[in-house]
């Protein structure tokens, strides 16, 4: 498979969608492809987090709806800690209804998440219209959409021919859409004659990564860093909780420390995937 040896400067060089590309950069700019997911449900421990691990990450992923004390200036904020530390940010919202709503969710209501976050993502589950819908929104402004092919948890519904499916929907929509949510490399699924084509460079970030955890009694399933990137050849690290603990009990030097910990254990596999 071409991109699983490719570095990310040289991906970075080539690929065609600009939110691709600017994560490349920044991961190769920053020598990290770890994302931190900030689950957190205040506005100041949510900052106070993405302040602590900006220097580790490439990308800060948000659930910004579940966040109870949300208000413009959250943004403004973010916005400006994406300047400081350089990276970018990845609304997980997993938009998963008709065309129509889904880009009135994207671009509108409380949060209009359009204007802020270089990249979000989508169920597959109602078809192509989820992407153009999502794309009449973002596309003009430059954001990337990620399809969610597999899932993390135990039980997943994810498998087999809506993976499949998911992807060839992606090869329909190379434009916009920049990669995956999944669990491994997608370079050879759905293909005729096996492996993908040549020009393809779908980007896989992969939650469900833990070094300390093997699951969290909810469902969620961790493999550790060399199991996601070497293994199964995925190129972006997400983790939430091994990172941060106990957001009601920040612990500030050990963000920290995890935050570096986890950068420099992906980063090591990543050298050891292209062989250096
Ligand atoms: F699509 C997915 C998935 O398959 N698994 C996930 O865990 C998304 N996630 C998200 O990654 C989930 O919603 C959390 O925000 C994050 C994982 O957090 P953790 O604390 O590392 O388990």
């Amino acid at each position: 498979m071409v991109t699983k040896t490719k570095t990310y400067a040289q991906r970075a060089k080539d690929h065609p969608n600009t939110a691709a590309k600017q994560l490349l950069e920044t991961i190769d700019r920053k020598k990290s492809n770890l994302c931190v997911s900030v689950d957190v449900t205040r506005k100041a421990n949510f900052l106070a987090i993405i302040d602590l691990v900006g220097p580790f990450v490439c990308l800060v992923k948000t659930h910004i709806d579940i966040i109870e004390d949300f208000d413009h200036d959250l943004i403004e904020q973010l916005q400006v800690l994406s300047k400081k530390h350089d990276f970018l940010i990845f609304e997980d919202r997993k938009f998963a209804d008709i065309g129509n709503t889904v880009s009135l969710q994207y671009s509108s209501g409380v949060h209009k998440i359009a204007s802020w976050s270089h990249i979000t993502n989508a169920h597959p589950v109602p078809g192509p219209s989820i992407i153009t819908g999502l794309a009449s929104v973002g596309k003009s402004l430059g954001r990337g959409l990620l399809l969610l092919a597999e899932m993390s948890t135990k039980g997943s519904l994810a498998v087999g021919s809506y993976t499949e499916d998911a992807v060839k929907m992606a090869r329909a929509h190379k434009d916009f859409v920049m990669g995956f949510i999944a669990q491994q490399r997608m370079d050879g699924v759905g293909a005729e004659g096996g492996s993908g084509t040549e020009e393809e460079d779908f980007l896989i970030l992969t939650p469900g990564v833990g070094l300390d955890v093997k699951g969290d009694g909810m469902g969620q399933q961790y493999r550790t860093p060399r199991e996601v990137i070497v293994e199964s050849g995925c190129d972006v690290i997400i983790v939430g909780r091994g990172v941060y603990g106990n957001p009601n009990a920040l612990d500030v030097d050990g963000v920290r420390r995890q935050a570096e910990r986890y950068m420099k254990e992906g980063w090591k596999a990543y050298l050891e995937r292209i062989g250096e």
